[in-house]
């Protein structure tokens, strides 16, 4: 039976052990204590503390086809990269400005703003670099496809979009609408993306992807509810994370808009979405219907 725990903690240590092993001065950039700060900022925001989600998803999608783990590593770990720069630079001052980052000091803060700048677009390049080489995948047509779908995921149509619609909201003035769109975009893109990635290396054919795109939007609506509700409640200060962050920076979000209770209820019925488009592939899907569900009462 499937034990989603044990994947969980699985894929993290996976995850962890090949970021340690790839982000080493002797790979990346070479001698001299430049290089050593470049890649000591890129493992001060990539290593320790995160949960590793989108690679999780990866893995799940891969594991509908029989895919196995190890093959399904490459992929995960470019798009935790993206995940981490895109972290790094959020925390920015000129966006959200903060001081802490999985309750240790964002990246701008332990060394300096051109510096997590510099981390932020070498862990974002590195990605595309692990994808386009030949251990990703032995199929070259499958490598590109990868690499076009995490830039789509990644770029101006996805969550880089997001994160500028997100920063043009914070005049007010956006409709339920407006935040769903920019939430899509800057969440979910990269969910999207690292339930597609997975189909990808699984040869999934155009019925399949379909399906699982329609999981992946879901879910990624589902995470991102679940965020803005943590945002606004206690579990959130228990974390370290300042209750309310969003909404001090006048940020909206589906909580403001459909209060708490509502958008709970929302979040329910998204979770709905998400279990019932997994239905034609049985106990295979479990690991993605587990994930699904977690997002919905994650508390951190
Ligand atoms: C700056 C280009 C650029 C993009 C920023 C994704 C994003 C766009 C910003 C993150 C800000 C934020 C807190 C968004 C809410 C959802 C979210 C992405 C939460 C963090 O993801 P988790 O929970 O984090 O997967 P861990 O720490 O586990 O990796």
């Amino acid at each position: 039976m499937y034990d989603f725990s044990a994947d969980m903690r699985d894929c993290a240590t996976e995850i962890e052990v090949a970021l340690g092993n790839l982000l080493s001065t002797a790979k990346l950039s070479g001698p001299g204590p430049a290089a050593e700060r470049l890649v000591a900022a890129m493992r001060h925001g990539s290593l320790a503390g995160g949960k590793r989600l989108r690679p999780l998803l990866v893995r799940q999608a891969a594991a509908i086809f029989a895919v196995p783990t190890a093959r399904a590593l490459t992929a995960g770990l470019a798009i935790e990269l993206v995940h981490c720069y895109s972290l790094i630079h959020d925390d920015l001052p000129a966006m959200d400005d903060d001081d802490l980052r999985r309750g240790r000091p964002t990246v701008h803060k332990a060394f300096d703003e051109a510096t997590a700048i510099l981390a932020g677009d070498a862990l974002l390049t590195e990605a595309f670099a692990l994808l386009a080489a030949p251990d990703c995948h032995p199929d070259p047509a499958i490598r590109i496809a990868l690499v076009a779908e995490l830039a789509r995921g990644a770029g101006g149509g996805g969550m880089v979009g997001g994160q500028m619609r997100d920063i043009e909201g914070e005049q007010g003035g956006f409709s339920g609408d407006d935040i769903s769109t920019m939430q899509a975009m800057k969440t979910g893109a990269l969910i999207r993306a690292s339930v597609r990635m997975g189909a990808l290396l699984g040869g999934a054919d155009a019925r399949g992807l379909a399906v699982l795109t329609a999981y992946a939007e879901a879910a990624g609506r589902a995470f991102q509810l679940a965020d803005d509700i943590l945002d606004v409640t206690a579990s959130a200060a228990a974390m370290g994370k300042a209750t309310g962050k969003d909404a001090e920076m006048g940020k909206q979000t589906l909580v403001t808009t459909l209060g708490v209770e509502g958008a709970r209820q929302h979040l329910n019925e998204t979770v709905s979405t998400a279990l019932s488009a997994l239905r034609t592939f049985g106990p295979k899907a479990d690991g993605l219907r587990a994930t699904a569900r977690y997002f919905a009462s994650r508390e951190h």
